[in-house]
């Protein structure tokens, strides 16, 4: 087990305390990452006393503290999860070989600009998320907004420590530009597309936790695959916290849809009262759902290809054996890609198409979280059901990209998308209306009209707690 240092200026289980250098670059980076929160992340409530869990072991039971923290003095810390000491990788060309701990040469560059792509998403997510407190729909809400924001922090931190320790001077050069990119920024943006989406409204940011998140939760675990040993357990503790995020998405979405349908129920249109139509949470799902399955890059991928050959970037649950051939040599993947007016199946060489292969498992997920919340619909007595978009409605990345199609995946001409993308994705009167529902609510136990409460507190704490403090 490795000893986790909590006492450290950087809460740490990785030995910063001896490695003298690697501290001090760390200690340096750290009034910067700082002065970014203060500059872009939630910072109008940095006063306020938050109830948040942190990090503080990467035990199975325990590994988190809750309590009340004004949120610039979260404990960022940097862990690794534990792991047996003579791994081997289990993937690719290098099947057998012990994994590494230093950088392999011939991958420095591929393994890089993975962890940097990771990276970037982190503070992403928190400057796109940044103004949501002022209308959070009650303090149990914002509490999960909090939650999530400090956690993406602290995922940041987990790569920074990557670059910082394995990768030199363009390691710390890549750690700095971190705070320099900046969500939506013309001239600095994110580097994947739906990170630089604005998100204004809480439906968006539900959509995001749900959607998003889960993208989050797909990239991690096929790096948690990985033969570069301290990504592998870098990214396999960050899982742990990512769960909460998704929760926050499903459960926020969930009772969104659950007032609608109470409100329907009552024979109340929900637009008289602040709530949200079905038809408008679709829509909002159809645009991030979309969004979200862009970041699986392309279907067909030589990065994939190679990422994969490399043992850099597993498939998800790879060392779980559910795979036929951990090497992917000789089998094909079969996609089907536009052909002037039809779809033709094309055969792909499985590794090519290891993006497609981890998208699958995504859609197959994200269909679960769908059906939870039509049986909820169900139980509930509305007609109405959501609907996850086909993988091709709406992409801007990979072999559907450049082709209109509808929500149920059926090719469609230019015509009959102009004729009805309104009908599919948010219109501006639909954000003008959701943002009209924005109000906040503060007292403890009260919740915004357009949403439900939950069924339980936080840590065991009733949904009345006072979750977050003002002064
Ligand atoms: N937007 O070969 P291709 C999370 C680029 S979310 C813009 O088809 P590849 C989180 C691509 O970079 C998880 N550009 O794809 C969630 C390439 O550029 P170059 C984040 C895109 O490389 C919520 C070109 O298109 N982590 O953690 O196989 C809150 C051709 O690409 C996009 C990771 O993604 C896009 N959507 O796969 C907080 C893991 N998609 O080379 C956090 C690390 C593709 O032509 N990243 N491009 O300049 C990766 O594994 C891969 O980079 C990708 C792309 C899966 C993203
Ligand atoms: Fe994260
Ligand atoms: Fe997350």
């Amino acid at each position: 087990m490795s000893i986790v240092d909590l006492e450290a200026k950087i809460p740490n289980n990785v030995g910063l305390r001896d490695n003298k250098r690697l501290l001090l670059a760390l200690e340096k980076w750290q009034p910067a990452f700082l002065q970014w929160w203060k500059d872009l992340g939630p910072s109008d409530f940095n006063m306020h006393d938050v109830y948040l869990r942190t990090a503080v072991g990467v035990g199975k039971g325990g590994w988190a503290h809750f309590d009340y923290v004004k949120m610039p003095d979260y404990r960022w810390g940097i862990f690794l999860a534990d792991g047996p000491e003579d791994r081997k990788i289990h993937f690719g060309d290098h099947i057998g070989a012990p994994v590494w701990s230093e950088v392999p040469g011939e991958h420095r560059n591929r393994l890089r600009r993975l962890i940097v792509t990771q990276g970037d998403t982190e503070p992403a997510s928190v400057e796109q998320q940044r103004k949501l407190g002022h209308i959070a729909p009650s303090l149990y809400d914002m509490r999960s907004l909090f939650q999530v924001n400090v956690e993406e922090g602290r995922h940041l931190w987990a790569m920074v420590y990557l670059l910082h320790t394995h990768f030199g001077a363009d390691g710390r050069d890549e750690a700095d530009a971190m705070l320099q990119r900046h969500s939506g920024d013309p001239d600095s943006p994110r580097i994947l597309e739906a990170f630089n989406e604005p998100i204004e409204t809480w439906l968006d940011f539900f959509c995001f936790t749900t959607f998003t998140d889960r993208d989050g939760k797909y990239q991690l675990a096929s790096l948690a695959e990985s033969g570069f040993d301290p990504l592998a357990r870098s990214t396999q503790f960050m899982l742990t916290e990512e769960a909460y995020h998704m929760q926050t998405g499903e459960n926020g979405i969930g009772r969104i849809l659950h007032r609608t349908a109470q409100l329907v129920r009552e024979g109340k249109d929900p637009r008289m009262v602040g709530a949200m139509p079905f038809e408008v949470v679709q829509r909002y799902i159809n645009f991030w759902a979309s969004r979200s399955m862009d970041l699986f890059g392309g279907e067909d991928s030589t990065n994939a290809s190679e990422s994969f050959a490399s043992g850099l970037k597993g498939r998800y649950r790879e060392g779980d054996g559910i795979y036929k051939d951990p090497r992917a040599m000789d089998a094909t993947y079969r996609i089907s890609v536009p052909d002037g007016d039809k779809l033709v199946d094309k055969d792909i060489p499985l590794r090519r198409a290891m993006n497609a292969v981890l998208l699958d498992a995504y859609v197959a997920d994200c269909t679960r979280i769908v059906s939870r919340w039509n049986r909820d619909l169900e139980a509930l007595g509305v007609e109405f059901r959501v609907r996850f978009p086909d993988k091709r409605f709406h992409r801007n990345q990979g072999v559907y990209a450049h082709y209109k199609f509808a929500p149920d995946g059926q090719l469609i001409g230019e015509g009959e998308w102009t004729r009805r993308h309104t009908d599919w994705l948010p219109t501006q009167a639909d954000r003008d209306y959701v943002k009209s529902c924005m109000k906040a609510c503060y007292e403890p136990g009260k919740f915004a009209n357009y949403i439900a409460p939950p069924a339980m507190g936080v840590n065991e704490r009733p949904i009345d707690f006072k979750y977050v403090q003002f002064h």
